[in-house]
This record gives C-alpha cells, sequence and structure tokens, in this order.
C-alpha cells in the first residue's frame, strides 16, 4: 500500500472570484487575489492511498462515506493520473490502475460556510500529486475541484489568473508573496450562522451561474474594477501599504455582494448581523482617522477581517462588546445602536 497525508488551509479573498467562462474546467470571467491561512489555523487534513487490494474508488468525509459519483472529484483524478502516466518508467512508479481510498477531514465546522471546498481540493490534489509524484504545476488540476482551490495549494499572498487559453492550461495561481513577507498582517474570521454545506461540492456554483447570465452590473466589474483593482492592491500588499490594502479589500467585497444583488434573482449572503459589522468597521476606522480594520464577505454571511497585530486586542475588545459571546447576543442585538458605535 502507498500512502500519502497532508494538509491545505483555507483562503480569504481580498479581489473576488465570482463567475466562469467555462463551467466544467473552472474558468474564471476575472483574476482573483487572496491570502492563505497558516497550516495549523483552518485546514482540511487528507490521506490518500493506494492498493492492488482496493476493489473500487471510495471516499469518506468528516469520517462518513460519500458517493465517489461526482464529476469534479473525477475530474481532479483523471488529471493526476494522466500526468503520473506521463512519468512512467521512473523507479517507484505507483500502478494507475490500482483503486484509490481518501479521508479528508476539516479543522473547523464545515457547516460554518468558510471556503471549505477550496481547501478539501487544494489539499486532494496536493496528496495525490505527492502520491503519484505528479511534479509541475497542480494549481490548475486543484481549479478543476473548486476554482478557489488553486490558491490555496499556495502560501502567502496568492494570483489566480484568468487566462485566455481554451483548455485552461493558463489559468493557474501564483504567489505574490510569501506568508513571511508581512509578518503583522492578521485575520480575524466572525462566525454568526452555521449552514449545511458539502466540503466537496461547491457552496456557489448555481449562485455565480445565475450572475454571469443575468448582471449587467458583473460586465463592469470584470473589464473595469478588477483589473485595476488587481494591479493596484498587488502594489498594496507588495509595499505593505495596509491604508490602501483595506480600502480596495473593502471595496471588492461590496461590489461583489452588489453583483451577487444584480443577479436575477438575487442572490443574498449577507444579514443584518454583516452590514452591522460593516457599518462598526466604518465607524472604527472614522474614529481613527486611518483604516485600520478591512472587512470582506464571501457567499454567506460570516465576516473576515483583515487588519495588522499591534491593532488586534483593542480591535477584539470593541468587536466583543459589540458582540457580545453567543448566549447573550440575540437579546442584545435588538438594541444596538450601531451606527454610534464604537
Ligand atoms: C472567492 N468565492 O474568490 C469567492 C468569493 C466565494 C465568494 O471562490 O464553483 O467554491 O467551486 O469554482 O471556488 C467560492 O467559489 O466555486 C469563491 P466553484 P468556489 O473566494
Amino acid at each position: 500500500m502507498n500512502i500519502v497525508t497532508c494538509i491545505a488551509p483555507v483562503n480569504i479573498a481580498v479581489i473576488k472570484y465570482w463567475g466562469k467562462r467555462d463551467e466544467k474546467l473552472i474558468l474564471p470571467l476575472n483574476d482573483s487575489i487572496s491570502a492563505t491561512l497558516n497550516t495549523e489555523q483552518m485546514h482540511a487534513k487528507t490521506t490518500v492511498m493506494t492498493s492492488p487490494e482496493f476493489k473500487e474508488d471510495k471516499i469518506w468525509l468528516n469520517g462518513k462515506e460519500e458517493s465517489f459519483d461526482n464529476p469534479r472529484l473525477q475530474n481532479c483524478l483523471k488529471e493526476i493520473r494522466r500526468r503520473a502516466k506521463e512519468n512512467v518508467n521512473s523507479e517507484g512508479d505507483i500502478d494507475c490502475s490500482w483503486c484509490v481510498h481518501i479521508c479528508s477531514q476539516n479543522n473547523f465546522p464545515t457547516a460554518a460556510g468558510l471556503a471549505s471546498s477550496a481547501a478539501g481540493y487544494a489539499c486532494l490534489v496536493y496528496a495525490l500529486a505527492e502520491l503519484y509524484k505528479v511534479e509541475g504545476d497542480i494549481t490548475a488540476i486543484a481549479r478543476q475541484g473548486s476554482g478557489s482551490a488553486c490558491r490555496s495549494i499556495l502560501g502567502g499572498f496568492v494570483h489566480w489568473h484568468q487566462g485566455s487559453a481554451s483548455d485552461g492550461s493558463d489559468s493557474i495561481a501564483t504567489q505574490i508573496v510569501p506568508e513571511s513577507h508581512w509578518s503583522q498582517l492578521r485575520i480575524l474570521i466572525l462566525v454568526f450562522l452555521e449552514r449545511k454545506l458539502d466540503s466537496y461540492r461547491s457552496k456557489c456554483s448555481l449562485g455565480m451561474q445565475k450572475t454571469a447570465e443575468t448582471s449587467e452590473l458583473l460586465k463592469h466589474r470584470i473589464s473595469h474594477s478588477v483589473p485595476r483593482r488587481i494591479q493596484e492592491i498587488t502594489e498594496a500588499i507588495v509595499s505593505k501599504n495596509f491604508e490602501k490594502f483595506a480600502e480596495l479589500t473593502m471595496k471588492d467585497s461590496n461590489q461583489f455582494h452588489a453583483v451577487c444583488l444584480d443577479t436575477f434573482p438575487p442572490n443574498v449572503y449577507m444579514n443584518d448581523t454583516s452590514h452591522a459589522i460593516v457599518s462598526l468597521i466604518h465607524a472604527y476606522n472614522n474614529a481613527l482617522g486611518e483604516n485600520k480594520v478591512a472587512y470582506t464577505f464571501d457567499a454567506g454571511p460570516n465576516a473576515c477581517l483583515y487588519l495588522l497585530e499591534p491593532d488586534v486586542p483593542q480591535f477584539l475588545s470593541v468587536i466583543n462588546h459589540v458582540f457580545p459571546p453567543a448566549s447573550q447576543t440575540s437579546e442584545y442585538l435588538k438594541g444596538i445602536p450601531v451606527e454610534s458605535t464604537p
């Protein structure tokens, strides 16, 4: 039996991916940029095994066996095996006809709705590439599991290029800077709602498809806003300009949700608590005269916040004051004049 275990973390986009030009190959309509968390934090851990004894391909997610009849999973495995066969004849090669068993576990609640498919597929593809000794870029393979997964293959800040080739060969992820580059940067994730999600099925593919079909605003976003923001935020990351980085991150999150609302019927992901967090952060930044905290929201109500390490204690005390721990929250929130905080 051959066996490999890997860990891959979640990534949080600052310039969002939303909309595909090819549904099967998962080719995006625009470039995107994200930061990958450290491996100790929110991650998927995946073990892949292959053996002549195995009678069929099998997969277990968070301890429960799931169907292997999933086209995205099959596409990733097929592509890994195809690439492995290109390397045949080197010593120690694995027989690609052997069946594979996959066990994957998240160290955070899948139901929290936080990018679990990105970590899940990045981890799966990385582990399979190690098992089958596949070399070279594997981000284009992870992309075929879930678009955002290609960004979790790499650490630090990562740029997923939309590419122009029809076979997707240039729609890959590259590292902008390693995680050591901006060591003071921190991400806070505020979870308000848990939803049932399958980490190997995309949470938002259908919503994304509807946006591509119906949103007028999306056309403006992909032709004007995103190309400019990709360039500006890359410069802000390289020069560690938090003020500019925060502004672009918040604006892109807002435009992404505007595009979701411009979808027909609309995709509504943020809730009242999400909007309360947005107001709180603008009030906080205004009170301090600079952008100390940046919010970004994905396809759900939970807030992902970027800030610098020295500002964490003060901002956390504000959050804990305005949004006290769960048992007190619901009653307390009813009376909060969020506009006047902090
Ligand atoms: C992002 N999201 O850039 C954006 C922002 C959600 C909101 O990438 O269909 O689960 O599997 O390619 O990767 C979520 O999209 O979608 C996503 P598929 P995926 O992080």
